[in-house]
C-alpha cells in the first residue's frame, strides 16, 4: 500500500496521471460532479481565468429547498446555542474524517467549531444540517462561511465549504449532493458563485494536492498509539532524544512574544505583504486577523498542568523588534486533536496544526536564493514547536504549502501518508504552483 502511495504522489508530480493518480475514476463516473460547475479531469488548462457558470439574478435562484428522502428534515442550526453546538460536535466526533485505517478521527473542539463557524460575516443560514423527522436527531450537517479569495490577480468573494459530514448509518445514500446543491443555493441567494475547499478523496478537480507532514514531539506516547513507530535501527530512547525539542527559543531575544490586540494593524499588513508570494490567498481585514489569530486564544489565565488557557483553540506569536518595535515576524498554530480509536491506553491524540506565518526577511531582496528566507523560517516555526510542546502537544503537523518546503527537514518533519486536495467551484485556473511549492526548494 505504501508504494502504491508513493506511485501514486511521483504521478502526480512528474504530471503524467493528473491529479489524483491512477485510481481515480473518470469524471463522467461521478454521476454528482460531472454535472457541476467544476473543471473536468482532462480539460486543458484554460487560456483564460473565470467563472464556469455566470452568476445569477437572485430572482432566478431557486427559492424553495431542495427535496430530501422522506423522514429527514432541513435545520438551520443556531451554534450560538450551547445546546446546538453540542449536537454539531458530536455528530461530528463520532462520525467526521478518519484515516484510510480508522485508527483515528478528526475530534474537533466545540469551541473551536464556534471559531471555525463564526468569522466576520458569518450567516446562520450556512450552518446546515438534517434531522430525522421522527425524533429530530442530528445526522448530516454541511457549513459554509464567508472568506474574500485571492486567486492569482482576481479578488473574489466566495464561501468556505467544510465540516461535511453524514452520520455512518446513513453512508452511501446519495444524501451528500443533496447538501452540497442546498448549500450552494443559499450561498446564490446571497450572491456568491464561487467556494473554496478541501478534501481528503479526488473529486473533480484538484487546483493543487499536498502532503501532510508530522513533527514527534511526544515519542512515547505516539508509539505506543501506533501513529508512528521506531525503525528497525533505533531505540526508543534514542528517538526520544532526537526529538527532543530545545529547551529554549530561538527569537525570545528578538521579541517573540504571544500576539496581542495592539498588535492587529501590523500584523494583518505583514499578512498582506507576505502572501503576495503565493497564488490563491485568503484576504483578510483587520476583523478578521482580530478573529483567526485572537479571538481563539482562551480565557483566564494559562492552566499550569497544560500550558493552556481554557477554551483556547489558536496560538499566535509576534516577534516585535526591541528598538523600532516593528513587529517583523508572526506564527500562528491551532488544536486539532484526533480520537484514537481502539487503544487501551490511549484515547486523544493532540496535535496541533501550523497555521498562517510571515516574516520580513521575505520582502529582503533576493532573501530565498541567499538562504536568508530559509534561515529565518526555520528559526520563527523551530519556535513555534518549541511552544507547541511546552502547550503539551503530542505532535505537530503541516502541510507542503505556503513556504513550509523550506524548513520541513531540518525541523525534523516526516512525511506522513495523507494527502489534501484543494478545490474550487465554479472558477477556473491553472493548477497552482504557488500553493504547493515542491520539496527541491529545501
Ligand atoms: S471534506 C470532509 C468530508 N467529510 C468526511 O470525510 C467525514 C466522513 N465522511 C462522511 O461523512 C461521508 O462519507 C461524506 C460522503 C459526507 C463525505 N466532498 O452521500 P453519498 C461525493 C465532496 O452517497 P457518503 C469537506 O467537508 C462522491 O464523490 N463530494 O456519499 C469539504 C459522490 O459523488 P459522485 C464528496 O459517503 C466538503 C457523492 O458525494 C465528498 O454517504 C466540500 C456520494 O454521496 C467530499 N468530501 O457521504 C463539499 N465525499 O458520484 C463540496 C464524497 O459525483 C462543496 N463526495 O462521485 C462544493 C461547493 C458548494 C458551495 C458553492 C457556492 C457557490
Amino acid at each position: 500500500r505504501e508504494l502504491l502511495k508513493q506511485l501514486k504522489l511521483k504521478d502526480v508530480a512528474e504530471g503524467k496521471a493528473g491529479f489524483g493518480g491512477k485510481n481515480r475514476k473518470d469524471t463522467g463516473d461521478h454521476k454528482f460532479w460531472a454535472t457541476q460547475p467544476v473543471p473536468h479531469y482532462d480539460d486543458v488548462a484554460p487560456a483564460e481565468e473565470g467563472y464556469i457558470e455566470p452568476s445569477k439574478p437572485r430572482e432566478e435562484v431557486r427559492q424553495d429547498p431542495f427535496p430530501l428522502p422522506k423522514d429527514f428534515e432541513w435545520s438551520v442550526l443556531d451554534i450560538t446555542e450551547p445546546s446546538q453546538l453540542k449536537e454539531v460536535y458530536e455528530l461530528l466526533s463520532a462520525n467526521y474524517v478518519e484515516d484510510e485505517q480508522a485508527a483515528f478521527r478528526f475530534r474537533y473542539t466545540a469551541e473551536f467549531l464556534e471559531w471555525a463557524l463564526m468569522p466576520p460575516g458569518w450567516l446562520r443560514e450556512w450552518h446546515i444540517g438534517v434531522r430525522v423527522s421522527s425524533n429530530k436527531k442530528l445526522v448530516a450537517f454541511i457549513s459554509g462561511v464567508p472568506i474574500r479569495l485571492r486567486v492569482r490577480k482576481k479578488d473574489l468573494r466566495a464561501v468556505e465549504i467544510n465540516y461535511l459530514c453524514v452520520h455512518k448509518k446513513l453512508r452511501s445514500k446519495r444524501l451528500t449532493p443533496v447538501l452540497i446543491k442546498e448549500i450552494t443555493r443559499r450561498c446564490n441567494l446571497e450572491g456568491i458563485f464561487q467556494a473554496i475547499y478541501t478534501a481528503g478523496v479526488v473529486i473533480p478537480t484538484p487546483i493543487s494536492t499536498c502532503k501532510y507532514y508530522h513533527r514527534t514531539l511526544n515519542v512515547p506516547k505516539l508509539v505506543d498509539a501506533k501513529f508512528t513507530y521506531v525503525p528497525r535501527n533505533m531505540t526508543i530512547a534514542r528517538m526520544i532524544r532526537q526529538f527532543k525539542p530545545p529547551s529554549t527559543l530561538t527569537l525570545s531575544r528578538s521579541g517573540l512574544r504571544e500576539m496581542e490586540e495592539r498588535d492587529v494593524s501590523a500584523v494583518a499588513e505583514l499578512y498582506r505583504r507576505y502572501m503576495d508570494r503565493f497564488d490563491i490567498v485568503p484576504l483578510l481585514e483587520e476583523d478578521d486577523v482580530r478573529h483567526q489569530f485572537l479571538s481563539g486564544r482562551g480565557r483566564g489565565e494559562k492552566e499550569t498542568s497544560t500550558g493552556r488557557r481554557p477554551g483556547q483553540v489558536v496560538w499566535t506569536y509576534v516577534v516585535e523588534n526591541p528598538e523600532s518595535h516593528a513587529i517583523t515576524d508572526f506564527v500562528s498554530f491551532y488544536t486539532l486533536p484526533s480520537t484514537i480509536v481502539s487503544n487501551p491506553r490511549h484515547s486523544l491524540l493532540e496535535a496541533a496544526y501550523l497555521y498562517y506565518y510571515a516574516t520580513d526577511t521575505a520582502f529582503v531582496e533576493n532573501a530565498e536564493e541567499h538562504g536568508l528566507l530559509k534561515r529565518r523560517l526555520t528559526e520563527l516555526i523551530g519556535d513555534a514547536i518549541v511552544l507547541a510542546d511546552q502547550a503539551k502537544f503530542d505532535v505537530f503537523n503541516a502541510l507542503t504549502l505556503m513556504d513550509n518546503p523550506l524548513f520541513l527537514q531540518e525541523l525534523k518533519f516526516g512525511s506522513g501518508d495523507g494527502l489534501l486536495n484543494f478545490y474550487l467551484y465554479n472558477w477556473r485556473t491553472k493548477a497552482l504552483a504557488g500553493m504547493n511549492r515542491t520539496e527541491d526548494r529545501a
